[in-house]
């Protein structure tokens, strides 16, 4: 039945395949091409920290400090006021930082673009990078190799943020915030109070969808009183007008995405 669902990423049953070669072409694509600044980074280099991290290990019990190496090797700076985090809304932060280049969402850079919707992971018997087949996140297999990955690189680019950083949020879910997230449990948590002095949440609805939650709503009170307990100064707006533009290129007749709106 599975089969069906498995597209090129393969969500969580399937590796990806070609994941050296891809990470490798990310890189380079990367640093020579889309970020000349960076074209002194070492991609080979880039991609054995990277492998290194989790081939010949037990795919289900990789750790933070694996991945501290590729950390440590990857330094890259976000500029003040230019860090977009997201929360179920991948797909349109991603379509707006690629529109508003001067915003960097964690895809955006080198890190986070190399390793996009990428499923990988080892094997204790083999030296190779699997290729076909890697285990679910569950309770029984809590930290993959792609799970941990997201964490790490997540904490730290939360923790290099400075000035005003933005969230962008889905309120046509029923929880706009939810503490569970990457978003909730790792990044919040990870913002410096001495750097970073305001958090602005975006709270964005599909167009045509259900508007579930909104900047009134319990979820973001909760946000808000993390944020502010961090000593963070919090402000939350629903639709952005900037990103409703986006999402109006697929819409442009709806009433929302008229001038007087
Ligand atoms: P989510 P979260 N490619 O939509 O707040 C593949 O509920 O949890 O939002 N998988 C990814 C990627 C990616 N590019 N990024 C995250 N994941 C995993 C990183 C991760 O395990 C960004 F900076 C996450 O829990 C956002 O601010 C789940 O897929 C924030 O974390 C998507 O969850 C989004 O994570």
């Amino acid at each position: 039945i599975w089969v069906g669902v498995l597209t090129w990423r393969q969500s969580s049953m399937g590796a990806t395949d070609h994941v050296s070669a891809i990470v490798l072409g990310r890189c380079l694509t990367y640093t020579r091409n889309m970020h000349p600044e960076l074209r002194n980074q070492d991609c080979k280099k880039i991609l054995n920290t990277f492998t290194s991290a989790f081939v010949s290990k037990d795919p289900c019990n990789i750790t933070k400090e694996d991945y501290q190496p590729l950390i440590d090797l990857v330094t890259q700076t976000v500029p003040c006021n230019k860090t977009l985090f997201w929360s179920r809304s991948k797909e349109l932060a991603h379509q707006y930082s690629g529109i508003q280049k001067e915003m960097f969402t964690l895809e955006d850079t080198l890190l986070g673009y190399i390793a996009d919707n990428l499923v990988w992971c080892g094997d204790p018997r083999t030296s190779e990078v699997k290729e076909e087949f890697c285990p679910y996140r569950n309770e029984n297999c809590s930290s993959t190799a792609t799970s941990v990955f997201w964490t790490v690189v997540s904490q730290k680019f939360a923790e290099s943020a400075c000035g005003t950083v933005y969230v962008m949020l889905n309120g046509s879910r029923t929880t706009a915030f939810s503490k569970a997230s990457t978003f909730g449990s790792v990044e919040v948590f990870n913002l410096h109070p001495d750097r970073v002095h305001t958090l602005h949440a975006w709270v964005m609805h599909d167009i045509g969808g259900v508007e579930r939650d909104s900047c009134l709503g319990s979820s973001i009170k909760e946000l808000k009183s993390i944020v502010n307990q961090r000593n963070i100064s919090f402000f939350c707006q629903d639709d952005y007008r900037p990103a409703r533009f986006v999402q109006c290129v697929r819409h442009p007749e709806h009433p929302s995405c008229s001038v007087l709106m």
